[in-house]
């Protein structure tokens, strides 16, 4: 049977309800909110909105689930389940990614090479690292010379809160529930109220393999005083995983202090950008350029603070320049689109705010500042222009507050030293970018820059099996490949006297 959000589409509306054990359900308050497109302005749908009654509806679906079918199904049942996931949503591709297009507005280039590959793909990889990494065993000598036998088995942590932001809205929310269902958790997920529709067209396909009802589910909000609260101030959930601002990583950690519940929190940066002189120059333009102005600049992983040697850097600032000033705005499905629309007018204003403040500090504005002029319709959408700065001071607010924008500063450096101490001097470690041919200094300042991701002659290059996670005020925990595991599972030792 279609799901509502199917039959939605069909009729041309699409109405997002919360899916809880299996079903569609509005709220029982009959609350709602609107869904509007950031691309031209228009409503595009209306989102049920959970209360407390669904809140505690999907905990103790999820509750049930953990002691039904799900909890006392084998590892192997599991992966192919898993598997199943993945295939169905490749099955579906152009509905995810119609979707995704729709709430998001990024291009149509984008999120069919980036988001819903990964969105599939985050299924498959945790169901082959739980079924093939060991856990240890140690023998143990005793008095009465028979001995002791130590092994480690992995239990799901139970019920895990989902909490999930809306720039890479399927690749984020699946990087998180695939590891928890691989693990054996049931999940409550929690999307962004600004992209409600693949959470919940993954409740369809969760039917459509067989997950088990209770397993998956979803419930629609905002934060403060609705579902997200509700969420993770339920004493139903075991643990709380979160992706998002470093300021609600902290309101969320206190709720999670109730109880003493585990989080993994991946939250924001102002990543740096390091550009060597001896670099393969052009790549690093591809790269750099990149990081800056993928997804509208709209990446936790993306660089707001680019550093470059002073031989290049009047080079590199116009090609920079150049290559901003080729992205062309427009419609998600046109080819020709470089850059889509920021999420919202709500966080246009935020950027523009900063784009502001930049000149305010002093910043001497190489493209870009403003709003471009979009004709028709697209004149209501949330558009800004790919913007770059130079001769800000490295203690001035827009080279110290994330912006989450397509735009960057470029800073000139001399020395080794004054570029990883500039890139350091930050209450965040997210990642960074270096680009250079020398491979022991590149060795050397990736040790030396303090994050938790480093590419180097690379952005966003990723295999799921390495730790992901921020330092400092980035993040807690690290997430991907055996890593997951540590969070989604508690680790029991259990000791045979022989
Ligand atoms: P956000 O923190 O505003 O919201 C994220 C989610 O938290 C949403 O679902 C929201 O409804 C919910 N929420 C807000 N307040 C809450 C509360 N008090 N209790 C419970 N839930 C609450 O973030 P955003 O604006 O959606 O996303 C952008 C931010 O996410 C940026 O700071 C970016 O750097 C960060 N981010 C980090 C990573 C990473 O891997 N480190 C990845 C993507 C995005
Ligand atoms: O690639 C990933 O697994 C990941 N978590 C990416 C995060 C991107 C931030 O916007």
């Amino acid at each position: 049977m279609n799901s509502p959000i199917e039959k939605g589409v069909q009729q041309g509306v699409r109405q997002y309800l919360n899916f809880i054990n299996g079903e569609f359900v509005a709220a029982r308050s009959g609350k709602t909110f609107e869904n509007r497109s950031p691309v031209d302005g228009r409503p595009i749908g209306t989102v049920a909105e959970a209360g407390a009654p669904e809140v505690d509806a999907a905990v103790a679906a999820a509750r049930a689930a953990m002691v039904g079918p799900w909890g006392t199904m084998d590892i192997a049942k599991r992966s192919e389940l898993l598997y199943a996931v993945a295939d169905e949503i490749n099955r579906r591709f152009d509905d995810f990614l119609q979707a995704e297009v729709a709430d998001t507005g990024k291009p149509v280039s984008l999120a069919s090479h980036l988001d819903i590959p990964r969105g599939a793909a985050n299924f498959k990889i945790f169901a082959d690292v739980v079924k093939n990494v060991p856990t240890e065993s140690f023998q143990m000598a005793t008095p009465d010379g028979k001995g002791a036998l130590n092994y480690a088995i992995r239990i799901p942590k139970g019920v895990v809160g989902v909490i999930c932001p809306w720039n890479l809205p399927l690749l984020l929310m699946t990087w998180k529930v695939g590891p928890a269902l691989a693990c054996g958790n049931a999940v409550i997920v929690k999307p962004s109220e600004e992209t409600p529709a693949t959470a919940t067209l993954l409740g369809g396909v969760m039917n459509k393999v067989g997950i088990p009802q209770g397993v998956y589910n979803v419930i629609h909000g905002f934060g403060p005083g609705s579902a997200g609260e509700l969420l993770t101030r339920h004493d139903g959930v075991d643990a709380l995983t979160f992706t998002g601002e470093t300021a609600t990583g902290a309101a969320i950690m206190k709720a999670a202090a109730d109880g003493i519940r585990d989080v993994s929190f991946e939250l924001g940066g102002k990543n740096a950008g390091v550009v060597f002189a001896d670099c393969d120059f052009d790549a690093a333009i591809d790269g750099i350029g990149r990081a800056v102005f993928a997804n509208c600049g709209q990446v936790c992983l993306g660089t707001e603070r680019v550093y470059v040697e002073r031989p290049i850097f009047d080079k590199f600032v116009a090609a920079l320049k150049t290559r901003a000033e080729g992205l062309k705005p427009g419609r998600p499905e046109d080819k020709a689109t470089g850059l889509g629309p920021l999420i919202s007018k709500e966080h246009q204003q935020k950027v523009l705010s900063y784009y502001q403040l930049a000149v305010k500090e002093g910043a001497k504005v190489i493209t870009g500042g403003g709003v471009p002029k979009m004709t028709g319709d697209l004149a209501n959408g949330a558009w800004i222009e790919p913007t770059i700065w130079t001769g800000l001071a490295e203690t001035s607010r827009t080279m110290k507050e994330e912006i989450f924008g397509p735009c960057c500063h470029v800073t000139p450096f001399d020395t080794e030293d004054e570029v990883i101490r500039m890139a350091n001097d930050t209450k965040y470690g997210l990642a960074t970018t270096i680009w250079t041919t020398n491979l022991s200094r590149a060795h050397r300042v990736s040790a030396a820059i303090r994050v938790g991701i480093t590419w180097v002659n690379s952005w966003f290059l990723r295999d799921l099996r390495t730790p992901f996670g921020g330092s400092k005020q980035s993040g807690i925990g690290r997430e991907g490949g055996v890593h997951s595991l540590e969070f989604y599972t508690e680790l029991r030792n259990v000791c045979v006297k022989l």
